[in-house]
């Protein structure tokens, strides 16, 4: 990967956050973005758009972390698909006071599969755990269901900023590591390109010098 003196990003994630109407999905970005919390957020109106720039362990190269904040409202859900086909991380939120939105988690991650296939992570988040009296699904019941699903698990609460830092510094993690190891992979594409062009012309040049043999010889 090139370095960049500009501290501009040129690489960038793409991350999509689903789940359903209310279950807390802007207000978990907001918290990790901006740091804030409103007890009065409001519905997202089609789909918001965060950014985050993060350099990788100290290299001076930056990689540009979008994420795509989408409406849970159904008027709006036609308007998701192209969003998780550009991503490499899907998000899905519940609310864990709020059965309804724990039963579609299957639903959800099998959208994503549908659009992008299995390369891609995918992260179930049980909000509002600062809620626990209200609680309807048990954190065991969700750690199975997103074993089942194929999903990394955490329980977070964005009013009380619980566990929201750790999760996305996990995310990035696993994205930046992805993104490195694809980037390695495409270096070790490339020598082998080369290692396969140098090898036609040393064979090229073998045959041209038994031709000259043979004709010296006849
Ligand atoms: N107690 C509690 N309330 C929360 C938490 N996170 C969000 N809320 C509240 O839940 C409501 C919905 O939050 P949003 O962040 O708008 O939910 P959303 O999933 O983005 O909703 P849509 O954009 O309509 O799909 C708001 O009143 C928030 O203040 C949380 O961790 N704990
Ligand atoms: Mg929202």
């Amino acid at each position: 990967m090139a370095q960049n003196t500009t501290n501009e990003p040129r690489e960038k994630c793409s991350i999509v956050i689903l789940g359903e109407h209310l279950t807390g999905k802007s207000s978990i970005i907001k918290r990790y973005i901006v740091e804030s919390f409103d007890d009065h957020e409001q519905p997202t109106i089609g789909i918001d758009f965060f950014l985050k720039k993060v350099e990788i362990d100290n290299t001076n190269t930056f990689v540009k972390f979008c994420f795509w904040d989408t409406s849970g409202q159904e008027k709006f859900r036609a308007l998701i698909p192209n969003y998780i086909r550009s991503a490499q991380a899907a998000i899905i939120c519940y609310d864990i006071t709020n059965e309804q939105s724990f039963q579609t988690l299957s639903r959800w991650v099998q959208n994503v599969q549908e659009e992008i296939g299995n390369d891609v992570f995918i992260y179930i988040l049980g909000n509002k755990i600062d809620l626990e009296q209200e609680r309807r699904i048990s954190k065991e019941q969700a750690q199975a269901k997103a074993k089942e699903l194929g999903a990394q698990f955490y329980e977070v609460s964005a009013k009380k900023a619980k566990n929201v830092l750790e999760f996305f510094k996990k995310l990035q993690n696993d994205l930046l590591g992805n993104f490195i190891l694809q980037t390695h992979n495409q270096q070790q594409q490339q020598q082998f390109e080369c290692l396969q062009q140098d090898q036609i012309q040393q064979s090229n040049q073998l045959k041209n010098l038994e031709q000259d043999d043979k004709q010296q010889g006849e």
